[in-house]
Formats: structure tokens, C-alpha cells, sequence
């Protein structure tokens, strides 16, 4: 059925008489069906890619552009006076992740799909995603974040499986959203939930009451990035997701007439962050309740599962204390004491038992001894795992480590978001890049063509005019586009270094009043939430809204820069701010950023990167080299040895740099505390002097400087378009397309 049906059936009227709202049930019906009508992938072999976050995004464009019919459904659209884009606002995002892990999972689903193999996710249906991001007086209020509709993505299944907790049973419920890839077949996202779950425990902001799990199990995703507060709840939420997915695999795999003794035949499973690693003391329970002796059942688990580590953050490797356990999960004790006396006994090393003298459990040591693969997420991190972080299991193991450098998914991230930019790279190269990334190589031979050079920067300041007009209708901000758009979007952690670009937007802010004026103006674009708990990456945000109100209304300075923090990051910002940057900042300490993402997602939309050598940033720069991408600061190795050496003092650079002094100075001055709050603004700044943790100060000069080269670089319209076709070029080794191709071919074996 088409549109004009759809609606006709529904409302009984024609499209043109029809809201914008009307109209998006409508192709969400259409959507859907269509989606059912296709076929799903198959193979002897399953993957089951669970995670504790799936950060879809919204679904309606996304699914018209993998089914073919975008243009189509848009003519007609646009026939009957009705505007796609339009639309698409009525859609809520469905947030059901927190940042670059759970993105990572949706784009892999994308890829999945499209490339025809038999997998699917299996996570959690929270109610309520990630936070909704508001600004008071210049620091950050969180508020609930619904987004599940009457009507919605979600199909109600049959399925539903009984949870056994320490004193009580659940119920589960299976919801599926249908995963359509791009001109291919389905596959499914599998989201559990349970009936009793009670929204209006949700009272002010969002506290709730966290006793009662049955009405609160599936209510809230966690709202931690990286640092893990270690709740009762989220040891719940954890066995609840496996426990189903368990159940979920052995049902599948016994329907299909699989041979539990041989479940890695069927079953693969990947086990995103350590968030799902009790489904291995799980399968192995249920494998012993189906008759199969322990040896075996650890013997088939430890062939069914990987592993995937996201940082090498200390603080946010899972250790759960036994305690919780024994409350929560008591059944799966016994099992757990067994896997770790079998290190025990094995290696005379405590550092890789997997309950430690504390008695917490380590996740991410039980998913190295009983999984059979561990991977990192970009070149260098896995090389810090084997060497560094994990050295002493990478010695034990050294066959089980690889790497599996992250990508994304160039449907949403091209040609979703940047339809212009999409068409000009197929009327220079043909089609072909839709299906296999690496044909943008091709665009490499026109990098001389100065027409293809100027189509590049039209399309470019089309995408900034229309990220000024979407901003100055839904946040009353208002951007200049003719402006340099200098964009650092990601969550806000100190590793990450927003408060780094603080600083150099103050030493920006005195040149300026020195009389050193920028050629062209700058504004600096931060989006970034901060983890409700998370003190210190809140004052930054603080700094950072009280730095943009303190510059717009200095009649000397706001000429010529301005700073702006989007509220409410999330993917659909993403999606408008990404394909409008000039320049990305990815600016993390060395060796802490895992991978990033959201790099690759700028690198295929043009923008040119100011970076460290951290996660795929070395990547980047290895494929386009010294001239297309701007790299400072100090060394992965370099940063490794000063923690080592715990020989890093801040406030020596602070006393010895009169750049720094000024600028850290600054955040404490009166001006500041006109517009701000005194007591976040010294806490970051005596944060800054006695610890800065993540080394901001050291690489000030150096970032600085960078900057400076970068804006008069960007003078040169011509070599900087130049650059951003580069960048594009080799983008292609980026699209989760290859990822995915690459876990089947060395993890999965699909
Ligand atoms: C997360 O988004 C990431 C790592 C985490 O470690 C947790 C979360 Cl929620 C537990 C990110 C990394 O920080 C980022 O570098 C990486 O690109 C992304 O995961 C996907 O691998």
C-alpha cells in the first residue's frame, strides 16, 4: 500500500487535508509493513549482539532511504504541500543510549542487515531514554525522556519468559523493532520488558524510587557514560536482558533443530562492554538445567561467547561487589565461585581472578577466560589492552585478542544527513560507494578540478545555513554562516577535554581584546551531556554557557567570536550539526579515547580534524596524512609514562606559562562570576591547578598554536576544499559495512 491509501484508509481523508502528525502514523504504518514483508537473514550460524544500549535514533527517514522509497514518498509528500523534513520533527527520538557505545550498536544492526547476516540484537525496552538536557541559569537540569507512543516502532510479541530474581520471579515481554538494511533484507532488534513497569513512580526530574524493581526494572536507561556508579538496579537490568537473551537463544536454536551439546554451531554471541557478561554464568546454568555436565556447558560457552572492550577507563571496568549478587542473582553464585577457582588454580597471578581479595567480581576477566575472542574498538586501544591494560591476560591469551576498528553507517551518516553532499559524490563517481565504501577513492583524482572544489564548499555552506535556520527556530540561537564552525560534540568527560577548548576560547577571547582580531569570525559549537552525578563535567558545562553569555554581550569581542552550547545533544542534532562543521575537535588525552565515532561521521561529511593521537584519530592520519588532518599534544606513550611516573604536576605549567595562568585565571574572575556560579567555577578551577587529572595544561600551548594554523589555513578556500575532498576519499575504510565484514570473517564465522 501506498501512502495516499494508508492515509485514506485511516483518516478518510486525502494527504493535503492531513497534520504533519497524521501524516508520520501514517508512513510509520506504511514503514512497518513494508518491513514485515521482507525476508530475514538466515545461516546455520546466529549472532545474538547483545547490549545494554541500542542508540537507534530516529527510524522514519533511515527506513525510507534502506527501502528504496525516500525520493518516491517525498514527491508525493510534496505534491499535496507537505514537507519531509517537516515530518520527521514529529518523530521522538528514541534515546536509548548514552553515547558512542550504544551508537556503535545501532550502526552495527544497520550493517547486519545489509549485508545479509543472520544476526540480532537483543537489549532492554527502557521507557524512558537517556535524559532530556535543559539549561537554567547556565548549568544543566535533567528531565525524563519519554519516547514510546500509542503507536511506535515496538511490535508486541508472544514471547515472554519467566526471570528468577533472590526472592521473586519476573515476567518478561518481548518487543521487536524491525532493522530494515539498505535495499536488503530484515533483521530484528529484540527489546525486553516488563508488564509491571510503573511510570508514575516518575515524579520530579529524574528521581525515582529504586526499591521496588517491578515497577522499575525497564524504566530508565542508565545515564552514565564511561564512569560506573555501581547500583543495585543495574545488576537487575543486567541479568534481566540475559536471562532473556539466554532463553531467547536456546528457544531459537532449539526451533531450528540445533543440538544444544553444539550451541556454538548456532550461537554466536557478542557481548558489547561488559554490561551482558553474566549471560555466560547464565547459559551455563540453563545448559546444566537441560542435563549437560558443567565441564561441557563451560566448554560450549566459552566457543559461543566474545567480547568487546570500550575503554580503558579503570573506573567503568564493571567489579561488582558479591554481595549484590548474592541479593539479586544468588543462582548464578555457585557457578561464578566455580569459574573463578578454576583460574585460581590455574594461574598463580591475582591480578586475573575473577573475583579479586575485596570480594567484587571483575566482568571483563570472566569474559576473557571464558570467551573466545576480545577485541578493542580502534588500532591503538587494542594495542594498549594487550600491552598495558590487560598484558597479563593478552600473555595467557594471545590468540584470543584482535582488533575491530569501529565504523559507521554511511546511510544515516551520509546520505540520511547529506543528501546534497550524497548527490554531488554520485554525479562525480557514480553509485557504486552506496554498497562498497571504498569506491570514494575514486573521488582522489579531482582533487585538482576546482568546479568539483566549489561544489564541495556550496554544499557546505548550504548545510551551515540550514544548521543557523534550525537552530534559530528550535533553541533561539543564532549562528552567523559565514562564520568558521568549529564543533566539538560528544558526552561531556573530563578525558575528553571540552574544558581544553574553554581555554582556548578565554585566550581567544583576551587576544581579541588585544587587538589581534580573527580574519573571518569564529564560533565554537559544543553539545555534550554530563552524567547526572558527575560533578566536575557539569561545572565545565557551566563554564562553558556562562563563557558563551559573557562573550555575546561584549560589544569588542562578539564580532569576532562566539561560543554556543546546543541543548539537548542527542543523534538527531547530530545529524544536522555534523554535516555543518568545519572543523571537529577530537582532542581527548592520548591513549583515553577508545575509538570515537563521531570523528568518522565528520571526516565523510568534509570537516577537517584537530586531534591527538588517540583511538582512530591515528587512523585517520595514517590515511590522509600530515596536510588533510591538524594533530598535536603529547603521545599515547608519553601520557602512559607520566601516570606511570605519576610525575605530572599541573601547577608548575600553570606558574610557568603566562598563556595558561591568564586563562585559567580567567574562569575565577569577576567577570565570570557576574554571569556565573562561584562555587563551580572554583571547584573546576581548583580541579585545573591541583590535579587536572587528564592533563588539559600540558598540551595548551601546542592545541593552541594548532588553532591558529588551522583558521589561517582555512583563508585558502581552495586547499581547504582541497582538504574536506580528502577527507571524504578516504572516509570509506570507515563505514561499519567493513567492520561488520570483519567480525563475521575472524569472530563470528556467520
Ligand atoms: C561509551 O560510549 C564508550 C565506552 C564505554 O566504556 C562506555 C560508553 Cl557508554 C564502558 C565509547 C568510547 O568512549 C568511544 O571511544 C568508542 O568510540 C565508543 O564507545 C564505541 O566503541
Amino acid at each position: 500500500m501506498n501512502v495516499q491509501e494508508i492515509v485514506n484508509n485511516r483518516y478518510g481523508k486525502g494527504i493535503a487535508q492531513c497534520s504533519n502528525e497524521e501524516i508520520y502514523y501514517a508512513l510509520l504504518e506504511m514503514t512497518k509493513s513494508m518491513a514485515k514483508e521482507k525476508e530475514s537473514n538466515e545461516g546455520k550460524r546466529k549472532l545474538y549482539y547483545i547490549s545494554a544500549e541500542f542508540l537507534i535514533g530516529k527510524l522514519l527517514s533511515n527506513n525510507l532511504i534502506n527501502l528504496g522509497i525516500y525520493e518516491e514518498v517525498k514527491q508525493v509528500l510534496a505534491e499535496n504541500g507537505k514537507n519531509l523534513a517537516e515530518i520527521e520533527e514529529v518523530e521522538p527520538e528514541p534515546s536509548l543510549g548514552n553515547g558512542g557505545l550504544g551508537r556503535l550498536a545501532a550502526c552495527f544492526l544497520d550493517s547486519i542487515a545489509t549485508l545479509g547476516l543472520n544476526g540480532d540484537g537483543v537489549g532492554l525496552n527502557y521507557h524512558y531514554g537517556l535524559f532530556k538536557q535543559v539549561f537554567e541559569h547556565n548549568l544543566q537540569h535533567e528531565e525524563p525522556n519519554p519516547w514510546i507512543e500509542k503507536e511506535s516502532w515496538l511490535t508486541k510479541t508472544n514471547v515472554t519468559y519467566p526471570v528468577q530474581f533472590g526472592g521473586f520471579t519476573l515476567q518478561s515481554r518481548l518487543y521487536d523493532i524491525d532493522v530494515i538494511g539498505y535495499e536488503n533484507r530484515t533483521t530484528k532488534l529484540h527489546l525486553f520488558d516488563v508488564e509491571t513497569v510503573d511510570e508514575s513512580l516518575v515524579g520530579d526530574g529524574i528521581n525515582f524510587d529504586k526499591e521496588d524493581i517491578a515497577k522499575n526494572l525497564t524504566l530508565f536507561l542508565y545515564p552514565d557514560d564511561s564512569d560506573d556508579k555501581g547500583r543495585i538496579l543495574r545488576v537487575y537490568q543486567q541479568y534481566f536482558m540475559v536471562s532473556n537473551a539466554a532463553q531467547l537463544i536456546i528457544d531459537e536454536t532449539l526451533a531450528r533443530g540445533g543440538d544444544l551439546h553444539k550451541l556454538n554451531e548456532y550461537a554466536a554471541i557478542q557481548i558489547n562492554d561488559t554490561h551482558p557478561s553474566m549471560v555466560i554464568p547464565e547459559l551455563i546454568r540453563l545448559l546444566m538445567q537441560r542435563g549437560i555436565l558443567m565441564d561441557e556447558a563451560i566448554e560450549i560457552v566459552s566457543k559461543t561467547c566474545a567480547y568487546t572492550n570500550h575503554t580503558i577507563l579503570a573506573e567503568a571496568l564493571e567489579k561488582w561487589p558479591i554481595h549484590f549478587l548474592e541479593k539479586a542473582v544468588p543462582q548464578l553464585l555457585p557457578i561464578i565461585y566455580e569459574l573463578n577457582s578454576r583460574v585460581v588454580r590455574k594461574y598463580d597471578d591475582k591480578s586475573v581472578a575473577i573475583i579479586d581479595d575485596e570480594k567484587r567480581v571483575h566482568m571483563a576477566h570472566m569474559d576473557i577466560h571464558y570467551g573466545y575472542s576480545v577485541n578493542g574498538v580502534a588500532y591503538l586501544h587494542t594495542e594498549i589492552l594487550k600491552n598495558t591494560e590487560l598484558n597479563n591476560f593478552y600473555k595467557i591469551y594471545p590468540e584470543k585478542f584482535n582488533n575491530k576498528t569501529n565504523g559507521i553507517t554511511f546511510r544515516r551518516w551520509l546520505l540520511h544527513c547529506n543528501h546534497e553532499l550524497a548527490d554531488l559524490i554520485e554525479s562525480l563517481i557514480g553509485p557504486g560507494f552506496k554498497k562498497d565504501a571504498m569506491e570514494l577513492e575514486k573521488l582522489g583524482a579531482l582533487v585538482d578540478d576546482a568546479s568539483v572544489l566549489q561544489r564541495l564548499l556550496d554544499v557546505k555552506n548550504s548545510r551551515k545555513t540550514e544548521l543557523k535556520d534550525y537552530l534559530a527556530k528550535t533553541q533561539g540561537i543564532v549562528l552567523d554562516d559565514n562564520s568558521i564552525y568549529d564543533i566539538q560534540i560528544k558526552r561531556l568527560h573530563e578525558y575528553k577535554r571540552q574544558q581544553m577548548n574553554a581555554l582556548y576560547v578565554i585566550h581567544k577571547y583576551f587576544e581579541i581584546k588585544a587587538g589581534k582580531k580573527p580574519t573571518r569570525p569564529i564560533t565554537v559549537i559544543f553539545g555534550a551531556k554530563a552524567a547526572p552525578a558527575y560533578v566536575i563535567a557539569k561545572d565545565i558545562i557551566h563554564l562553558i554557557l556562562c563563557l558563551s553569555e559573557l562573550i555575546a554581550n561584549d560589544p569588542e569581542v562578539s564580532p569576532y567570536l562566539k561560543v554556543v552550547m546546543v541543548e539537548n545533544y542527542n543523534v538527531t542534532l547530530a545529524e544536522k550539526l555534523i554535516p555543518a562543521a568545519d572543523i571537529h575537535e577530537q582532542i581527548s588525552l592520548a591513549s583515553k579515547e577508545a575509538s570515537g565515532t563521531s570523528n568518522m561521521k565528520f571526516m565523510l561529511n568534509g570537516a577537517v580534524a584537530i586531534g591527538t593521537m588517540d583511538g582512530a584519530n591515528v587512523e585517520m592520519h595514517q590515511f590522509v596524512g600530515d596536510d588533510n588532518i591538524y594533530i598535536f599534544g603529547e603521545s599515547s606513550e608519553e601520557v602512559i609514562k607520566h601516570y606511570e611516573k605519576a610525575d605530572y604536576v599541573s601547577r608548575s605549567y600553570y606558574e610557568n606559562d603566562a598563556n595558561i595562568k591568564r586563562a585559567v585565571d580567567f574562569i575565577v574572575s569577576d567577570e565570570m562570576m557576574a554571569v556565573g556560579c562561584r562555587e563551580n567555577l572554583e571547584r573546576l578551577y581548583n580541579e585545573l591547578l591541583n590535579k587536572d587529572w587528564f592533563m588539559t595544561l600540558p598540551d595548551f600551548e601546542d592545541y593552541v598554536a594548532t588553532k591558529e594554523r588551522i583558521y589561517a589555513d582555512y583563508e585558502d578556500r581552495m586547499a581547504w576544499a582541497k582538504k574536506m575532498l580528502i577527507n571524504i576519499s578516504k572516509a570509506g575504510f570507515f563505514s561499519s559495512d567493513r567492520t561488520i565484514a570483519q567480525y563475521n570473517e575472524d569472530i563470528w564465522h556467520l
